[in-house]
């Protein structure tokens, strides 16, 4: 039986738009997905989540980055837009040798800590981001054996230490891995089958030896985003070397080589010897995504489900990506239902 953690914020962060090379498009992470998804689950056991304070969100990511996304929007008034938008990034080559320095107005801060111009924030978006870390937190406290789903909107996985992106504001999966951590698991593993490379959890994870990351993506190298990371050789660094994998996959790849490479993930999760497991269950890698070129059915998400739940550890499930709203629903129950392994052996 799979558990459901939802939130009520979860619909309050309308993006409203996705500047996209410079143009205005509808985007695709919108309020509607949430609905999608519920809809599919609804006959599930369902509890909304709890509030928590922010001790552990504040060991994934820098102090600066949580308090702007606190105060940004209430900040941006003056200016009269209806949407947060960064316009000038401090880049490697705009800095020099010079140091960062977190800039006195807030339209010049707003690209210290947005990465890309199609993560939009408006009134809604901080109690959304918030409320679904709280999903993240309520799910590690009431996992205890077996599978909990949290339904996270916004999603997270492309938040790094210190700034946000990709369509997500803070990092849920990354804030379960550490509060299991914290609860006691020895080592957890982060499986991520979203479509996109998760470059967020990667980064707070790169030096630690107690957090494996490992994805399955679309290949940066290709030319999809996050652009600049998810390539093979990024195997983690000083005590992390080895607690970092990325399985890259040409554009148009089906079924059969992505769960090979799902397959190749849970023998490392094995060999590591987690304690716990999140997977940040994305679902656009699915044929008829609009956001990427891979080609996965319903049923290559259940086999993906079925592989990571043999591995019969401890298991919370955090909603990623997935964009098309006709067929998020019964993909995403689909994924979990190969996830449940409580019937097994019984
Ligand atoms: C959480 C997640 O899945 N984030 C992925 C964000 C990737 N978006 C990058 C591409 C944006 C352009 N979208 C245009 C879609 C038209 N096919
Ligand atoms: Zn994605």
């Amino acid at each position: 039986m799979i558990r459901v953690v939802r939130s009520p914020r979860a619909r309050d962060h309308v993006p409203g738009a996705e500047i996209w090379l410079g143009m205005r498009t509808p985007g695709t992470e919108v309020p509607e997905r949430v609905d999608a998804i519920e809809a599919a689950i609804a006959d599930w056991p369902t509890m909304q989540a709890l509030p928590h304070d922010d001790d552990v969100l504040l060991r994934v990511h820098d102090a600066r980055l949580v308090e702007h996304l606190r105060t940004v929007w209430d900040r941006w008034g003056e200016y009269g837009a209806d949407r947060v938008v960064p316009y000038l990034f401090p880049t490697p080559g705009l800095l020099g040798d010079l140091p960062l320095r977190e800039p006195a107005a807030v339209h010049g801060a707003a690209g210290m800590f947005g990465y890309d111009t199609m993560t939009l924030i408006g009134p809604g978006t901080w109690e959304a981001a918030r409320g679904a870390v709280d999903v993240a937190l309520t799910c590690v406290d009431e996992l205890g054996d077996g599978v909990i789903y949290g339904l996270t909107r916004p999603p997270g996985h492309h938040v790094t230490r210190t700034a946000y992106g990709g369509s997500c504001y803070l990092n849920n999966a990354a804030v379960a891995a550490e509060a299991l951590r914290r609860a006691g698991h020895e080592r957890v593993a982060i499986v991520d089958i979203d479509a996109h490379h998760g470059n967020g959890t990667q980064d707070v994870f790169y030096a630690r030896s107690d957090v494996l990351y490992a994805s399955l993506h679309v290949d940066p190298g290709a030319g999809w985003f996050p652009h600049y990371a998810g390539f093979a050789d990024e195997i983690g660094i000083g005590e992390g070397e080895g607690a970092n994998l990325n399985l890259p996959l040409a554009p148009g790849t089906g079924d059969m080589p992505w769960l090979d490479a799902i397959m190749e993930i849970v023998e490392q999760v094995s060999a590591f010897d987690a304690t716990a497991l999140v997977v940040s269950l994305g679902v656009d890698a699915a044929a008829d995504d609009p956001e990427s070129p891979l080609e996965i059915t319903r049923s290559g998400y259940f086999r993906a489900g079925e592989l990571l739940g043999a591995l019969e550890l401890p298991t919370v499930a955090l909603q990623e990506g997935g964009y098309h709203l006709p067929t998020l629903g019964p993909l995403v129950r689909a994924t979990l239902e190969g996830l449940d392994y409580s019937g097994v052996g019984t």
